[in-house]
């Protein structure tokens, strides 16, 4: 069984593409699924359109107000997500937007039959890219993933801060009862906090190269530049000084 925890927030444009397309791609490759989609204060139809669907297909809503913040999504997503799985099951977060390759979803699952603990979709890797984004976020994106592998480093991993995942429950439960909450920072900058928790516990992390097609997505990005840049630099920090 695959849980897909899947943040959204004002996504009316996107959301209803990602559900028929999570729908027909695990009936392609016959795997059994749950998606749970965490409407995060949306000002929009996003929740509307989610409730549509849960009558007829195996998605369930998270939704609350007001809009808090990408970490709440994820974390209240993988709470439900672990009390419903077993230790054979995945979880896969991705984003709402559409931007997600479902062609690496059966290499996502091949690597954790091989005995990695967590797989993400990279755009540093070789033969990874960012395609369709505008300059200035490509210019952003470089300097963070540049100051991760200086300040963070993890082998084998070029990209830290992808959405688009696939973790093995036990090394998400595993994070949650060593630090008592799976990051500290706010934003997008939570992701690279919980993968760089994972590698510091030992467990093994591979990466897929994946090209971000940014073209798919329809409206704007709601990344917050400086919330995201000053939780690097506090991660990096940490990292550096109090050893956690
Ligand atoms: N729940 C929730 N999701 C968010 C929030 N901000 C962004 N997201 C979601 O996180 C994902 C990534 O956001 P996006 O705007 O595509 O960022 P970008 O790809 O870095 O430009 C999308 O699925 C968004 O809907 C938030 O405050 N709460
Ligand atoms: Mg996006």
């Amino acid at each position: 069984m695959i849980f897909f925890v899947v943040p959204a927030y004002n996504e009316e444009l996107n959301i209803s593409r990602l559900i028929k397309e999570t729908d027909s791609f695990l009936k392609k490759i016959k795997t059994e699924y749950h998606l749970i989609i965490i409407d995060d204060g949306s000002r929009d139809k996003t929740s509307d359109i989610v409730r549509k669907f849960s009558d007829s297909l195996p998605v369930t809503l998270i939704g609350y107000q007001p809009n808090q913040g990408v970490q709440e999504a994820f974390r209240r997503g993988f709470q439900m997500a672990l009390v419903a799985s077993k230790n054979a099951d995945v979880i896969v977060t991705m984003e709402a937007d559409g931007t997600a390759d479902w062609e690496i979803l059966p290499i996502f699952l091949k690597k954790i039959d091989e005995g990695y603990d967590v797989v993400v979709a990279s755009y540093y890797a070789k033969g990874g890219r960012v395609d369709g984004t505008v300059w200035h976020r490509k210019v952003l994106s470089r300097a963070g993933n540049l100051f991760t592998r200086v300040f963070l480093p993890i082998k084998g991993v070029n990209t830290y801060s992808s959405f688009y995942r696939i973790y093995k429950p036990a090394a998400l439960r595993a994070v949650l009862e060593s630090y008592g909450d799976f990051y500290t920072e706010k934003g997008f900058s939570c992701v690279v906090e919980l993968l760089y928790r994972l590698h510091r516990m030992g467990f093994r992390i591979a990466e897929v190269p994946m090209v971000l097609q940014g073209a798919r997505r329809v409206g704007k990005s709601k990344m917050k530049v400086i919330q995201t840049i000053s939780g690097y630099l506090r991660i990096g920090a940490r990292a550096r000084f109090k050893k956690n």
